[in-house]
């Protein structure tokens, strides 16, 4: 069918401007050919965007409204009921974040009721993998370990972390327990301690609705405050992920749409969760026979956004493609079933996916997406759901067979799996006493220049990955040593940013003996990849715990370290609460694409300078990666210079 072609067909035919990536510039012309529109079509459809809602100067929280502000400084000026442009600008901001970290921590909520009933025995499937980080965040919890069973530990975490959802006497302890006191003094003296997470969100909705709230700088504490709780979200998502999981350690695979297969059973599990993609993983492996008994070469699992990389960094799964282009998945017509959590998941794929035959089944509760299948995912029945769910992949494998599809035969190495735990271990191997003196050595020497955190989605405003690569090769080239997380990970190993053989074109002298040294310690016989994978954005906590234990080797708070982060190409509202999370924490947070801010001039002038008064991080709002790269370099630069460090 080809019911969803858009009304006189796509006129954007240059694909390059729309991707960088070859693979899915070869799906953008299979598109055309056939009339399927794509993201891409629709976003030309939108526009011109409407200039009030990007500027932030639109307001929907009461039924006056909407009010909108002139951009361009001419009545109206303000509301109906006064609120100023810059109040209305970061009360939108704030609900972003309150969004945002409702988002992640909704995820960490998930897996604390996976891991109770686990704990319970009433999830039967899930067990405690990792037994060692199941200790390690027990005794950072404060909750007794020795000579106790690991079921009534497993609960106390996950009681633990159920708590900190609400108010209570003690603050959310995912913050208190997992940052350092100056940074805790820094947000005690300016009222940003968290004191829990659902909590914070309730009071930016409360505080951003008609009639509260009226000062920018304010509501500027309320979001920042709020986003600390998305880090407790994150960083409790990935704790407890890894203690059902398993903590990631290096792993090999390949990427992209070439990693689907004319003849397997194709199932792409798309969404975020581990809770679901972990369990479809196993089960596909039991399931092998069934696949071939109906004719196929196999079950071939692969990913597509944040658990795409959950399971790549735990399991060697390889990711097909990710945020922007995930219909590029389907319109291969190699795709059997798209298994879906929740986030980041267009809804236009049930569109797609009729057209090409694909199955989309969604699984949660909270998610559904009208014309696809939904089986109802609970962890008390775990397994048995994941078989239903690969049964009707099986089923719709059974319906493609011998119909002609395309895979582009596109696919890029990635070794990733880099934890906090993996890179101590690894540096462990140069020093087995001290395994942060190396990385201090190579960054006091200009080895390494400083860090980069490459964070967030891709964006149809940018030609996908562009601004990444166009960023972490200049940074690479100047000795910065780059993590990647989400759906910025997935863009550099698409290009190869995380195949070791690509050092040598990459890295800058320094780095390049860095990453060589550890790799060759390690017995890898060559380097590290230039770009090391940290997992998916809930894994950014990861990012900062590294920072963390830096800044208490070198005994100093951590908005003084030489460490930056960029999210190039930001979409959701998700990194959005990172972006604020990264700026409470003191470092310089770049983002590539124009927030919502610039019809503020007072919060834009907060959030890019004033804000350093209070955190010692800021915003680099700078769409031009060019620019955007000189001003982090910049930024690593000065905090050199402040360490008495030259490079
Ligand atoms: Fe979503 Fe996490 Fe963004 Fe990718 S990077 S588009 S948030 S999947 Ni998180
Ligand atoms: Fe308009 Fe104020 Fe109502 Fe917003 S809260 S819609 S600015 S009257």
């Amino acid at each position: 069918t080809k019911t969803n072609s858009l009304k006189g067909g796509s006129t954007e035919t240059d694909h390059s401007k729309k991707s960088t990536d070859p693979a899915v510039q070869q799906m953008l012309e299979k598109a055309a050919r056939e009339g399927i529109q794509t993201v891409w079509d629709r976003y030309q459809a939108m526009r011109p965007l409407c200039r009030f809602g990007e500027t932030g100067l639109c307001c929907r929280h009461c039924l006056q409204g909407p009010c909108r502000i002139n951009p361009l400084g001419r009545e109206p000026r303000v509301g109906i009921c006064g609120a100023t442009a810059d109040v209305i600008v970061i009360r939108g901001l704030d609900r972003a974040i309150a969004a945002g970290a409702a988002g992640h921590s909704g995820h960490a909520k998930h897996l604390a009721h996976t891991l109770k009933k686990a704990a319970e025995g009433r999830a039967p499937d899930y067990l405690v993998k990792d037994k060692e980080k199941l200790h390690s965040v027990a005794r950072r919890l404060g909750i007794v370990t020795d000579g106790r069973p690991e079921n009534e530990i497993a609960l106390d975490v996950a009681r633990a972390a159920l708590a900190d959802f609400h108010e209570k006497d003690t603050p959310v302890t995912w913050v208190t327990s997992v940052l350092p006191p100056d940074r805790l003094e820094v947000f005690s003296r300016h009222g940003l301690v968290p004191a829990g997470i659902d909590h914070e969100i309730a009071e930016v909705m409360h505080r951003t609705s008609m009639g509260c709230d009226a000062d920018a700088s304010n509501l500027l504490l309320g979001g920042l405050r709020c986003a600390l709780g998305d880090l407790a979200g994150c960083y409790m998502a990935t704790d407890l992920s890894d203690i059902l999981f398993g903590t990631p350690s290096p792993v090999v695979t390949e990427c992209n749409l070439g990693v689907l297969k004319a003849g397997a059973v194709n199932v792409a599990v798309h969404g975020h969760n581990p809770v679901l993609s972990d369990i479809i993983v196993l089960v596909a492996k039991e399931m092998e026979a069934e696949a071939r008994a109906a004719g196929a070469q196999g079950i071939n699992v692969v990913g597509i956004c944040c658990t795409g990389n959950e399971v790549l960094m735990r399991h060697g799964i390889s990711p097909c493609t990710h945020s922007v282009s995930q219909e590029m998945a389907i319109i291969t017509g190699a795709l059997d079933a798209l298994v879906v959590d929740y986030q980041c998941i267009q809804p236009a794929v049930a569109t797609v996916a009729e057209c090409l035959g694909t199955t989309v089944i969604t699984t949660m509760d909270m998610a559904k997406i009208t014309g696809t299948t939904h089986v109802d995912f609970s962890e008390e029945t775990a397994v048995e759901n994941a078989r239903q769910i690969l049964r009707l992949a099986i089923e719709s494998f059974t319906r493609r067979r011998g119909k002609p599809v395309e895979i582009p035969a596109m696919k890029k190495k990635v070794f990733a799996g880099f934890s906090v735990e993996a890179i101590l271990s690894a540096l462990g191997r140069l020093d087995a006493g001290d395994p942060l003196k190396p990385l201090i050595d190579h960054l006091t020497a200009g080895n390494i220049r400083g860090v980069c955190l490459f964070a967030g989605c891709n964006n149809v405003k940018v030609p996908q990955d562009y601004n990444f690569i166009t960023t972490a090769r200049k940074l690479l080239e100047q000795d910065v040593l780059v993590l990647a997380s989400g759906c910025s990970a997935g863009a550099l190993m698409r290009h190869g940013f995380m195949d070791p053989a690509s050092v040598e074109e990459l890295c800058g002298g320094g780095l390049k003996a860095v990453l060589t040294a550890i790799g060759e310690a390690n017995g890898l016989g060559g380097p590290l990849p230039p770009v090391l994978h940290v997992g998916s954005c809930v894994d950014n906590s990861r990012a900062a715990a590294l920072a963390v234990a830096l800044a208490g080797r070198l005994g100093v708070d951590l908005d003084r370290l030489p460490v930056v982060a960029s999210a190039a190409e930001a979409m959701h509202e998700k990194a959005v609460s990172i972006g604020a999370w990264a700026v409470a924490l003191g470092l310089p947070t770049h983002v590539g694409v124009m927030l919502p801010v610039s019809g503020g001039p007072l919060v834009h002038r907060i959030l890019t300078e004033e804000v350093k008064g209070l955190t010692g991080g800021y915003f680099i709002l700078e769409p031009d990666p060019e620019s955007a790269t000189e001003k982090l370099l910049e930024a690593i630069n000065e905090r050199r210079a402040g360490l008495g460090l030259h490079y």
